[in-house]
């Protein structure tokens, strides 16, 4: 999955993709470099980010969206809102799968998914971005993180979202700090008795720059692949990143070694 931020204050590419022309032609880009999926998002999750108001989510994501459908029907899309509105338009605008950093919080998100036939990633996260990295704080992190998402997943189901159409998401860096996102990654395998896909994000994340002594965070590649490699090894699905052709060529080489896919 590569990430498309059409936002001016992402942490890593804010700004870099506002304009709806450029921002349809850096996702034609991720697809051509080996995305199977490209995440349109318009509102920044990064720590610390203010909630943006959602007619202007919509400005954002909607012309990039059709942009996108129109010049590049081959590519799947997929919508990072936790607004049910937003997603609806978003999936009208041919989005087929909603990515949902708050697990479906919205009261009227799963109603969405099921009645659109969309694809849904229920991702966990701690508070909201705006204040989730003032000491998060769990007795056990991964068992609750865990716990979350096994009641998300039987809440969409029970909502009629089909569970073939469900991805769960531990949320790397969502209300986490540097030893509870270590747990989390070292056991992805767990996540997968919840029978839905795995997706895992951790690309340029402050964590690998803590870890790699990267400050700026377009410059964490390296160890965004050491996160990438990782996690598909351990079962990860979907890793969602940035440097998606530097990464499809890491993951390559993890997939002959892994499961012999040479
Ligand atoms: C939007 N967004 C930012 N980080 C993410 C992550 O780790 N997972 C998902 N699903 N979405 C994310």
């Amino acid at each position: 999955m590569g990430i498309l931020n059409v936002t001016p204050d992402s942490f890593s590419d804010g700004g870099l993709f506002a304009d709806a022309e450029d921002a349809v032609a850096h996702g034609a880009r991720l697809a051509d470099e080996g995305a199977d999926i490209v995440d349109v998002g318009g509102e920044s999750t990064r720590p610390g980010a203010e909630p943006v108001h959602v007619d202007e989510e919509l400005r954002r994501v909607i012309p990039v969206i059709e942009g996108l459908r129109v010049s590049r029907p081959d590519i799947v899309l997929s919508i990072d809102t936790r607004r049910s509105l937003v997603a609806n338009e978003a999936v009208a605008a041919g989005a087929a799968i909603v990515n949902d950093i708050s697990g479906g919080h919205d009261p009227a998100m799963l109603r969405v998914v099921r009645d659109t036939g969309a694809g849904l990633v229920l991702m966990h996260m701690q508070g909201d971005p705006h204040t989730m990295q003032d000491q998060p704080h769990y007795d056990d992190v991964v068992a609750e993180v865990h716990e979350f998402l096994r009641e998300r997943v039987e809440a969409a189901v029970f909502a009629g979202v089909a569970s073939d159409r469900l991805c769960v998401d531990p949320g790397i860096g969502f209300g986490k700090d540097l030893e509870h996102n270590l747990a989390l990654l070292r056991t992805i395998e767990r996540f997968h008795d919840l029978d839905a896909a795995v997706l895992v994000g951790a690309s340029r994340k402050r964590f690998i720059g803590t870890l790699s002594g990267v400050d700026e965070a377009a410059s964490r590649l390296e160890g965004s692949l050491a996160a990438a490699v990782l996690s598909v090894a351990h079962g990860a699905d979907v890793v969602r990143v940035h440097d998606v052709a530097e990464t499809v060529r890491a993951l390559g080489v993890t997939d002959a070694i892994v499961r012999g896919g040479a």
